[in-house]
């Protein structure tokens, strides 16, 4: 087991478009198992391979239900997620392992289904909504190399862009 490295804003990779995952493969299953635990770890609900660095279309979720937050208990793996309906629209203050600190209100829709393989390789339809759908477009974002403040106004992107920027010279001067 490895903690990987997050890729943190304004690195380019993080803009990097996933290819499809081809086959299920001993490379594939580490990835992932890598990657559950540098979620648990960071203390996040959601994690795509693009922030880790590697351009495959995985991600894993753990997102909190009614009950009590109990690690593990609603974890899902997502192997080439596709949003195939959805329904509605819902604003959300977002935040991301890869934007730490920040957090904005995004405009996301409300109700998704998603259709992927699991860490196994099977074919299956998640049908999702309040945060589990938001969590979920939020990761597909990331394979497609969007961020969620890639999703703001013009007008916020650039005063959250500028707010995120004035924070890392900050804490150079830290260092
Ligand atoms: C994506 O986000 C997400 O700023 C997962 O200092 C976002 O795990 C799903 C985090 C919104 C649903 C709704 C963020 C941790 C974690 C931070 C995360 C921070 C520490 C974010
Ligand atoms: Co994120």
């Amino acid at each position: 087991m490895s903690i990987l490295e997050i890729l943190k804003y304004p690195d380019l990779f993080l803009k990097t478009k996933a290819k499809p995952v081809s086959k299920m493969d001993e490379g594939i299953k580490r990835l992932i198992s890598d990657m559950v635990d540098t979620m648990y770890f960071a203390k996040g609900i959601g994690l795509a391979a693009t922030q880790v660095g590697v351009d495959k279309r995985v991600a894993v979720l753990d997102v909190p239900g009614e009950e009590d937050y109990q690690r593990g208990k609603n974890l899902i793996v997502i192997i080439n997620p596709e949003i195939v309906v959805h329904e509605g629209e819902i604003k959300y203050e977002e935040g991301c392992l890869s934007v730490p600190g920040f957090t904005a209100n995004v405009k996301r829709f409300e109700n998704v289904t998603v259709r992927a393989l699991d860490k196994d390789g099977k074919g299956m339809e998640i049908k999702a909504e309040g945060l589990l759908a938001i969590a979920l477009q939020h990761e597909i974002d990331h394979l497609d190399g969007v961020l969620f403040i890639d999703r703001l106004s013009k007008l916020k992107r650039d005063i959250i862009k500028r707010k995120i920027k004035k924070a890392i010279e900050d804490g150079k001067k830290r260092l």
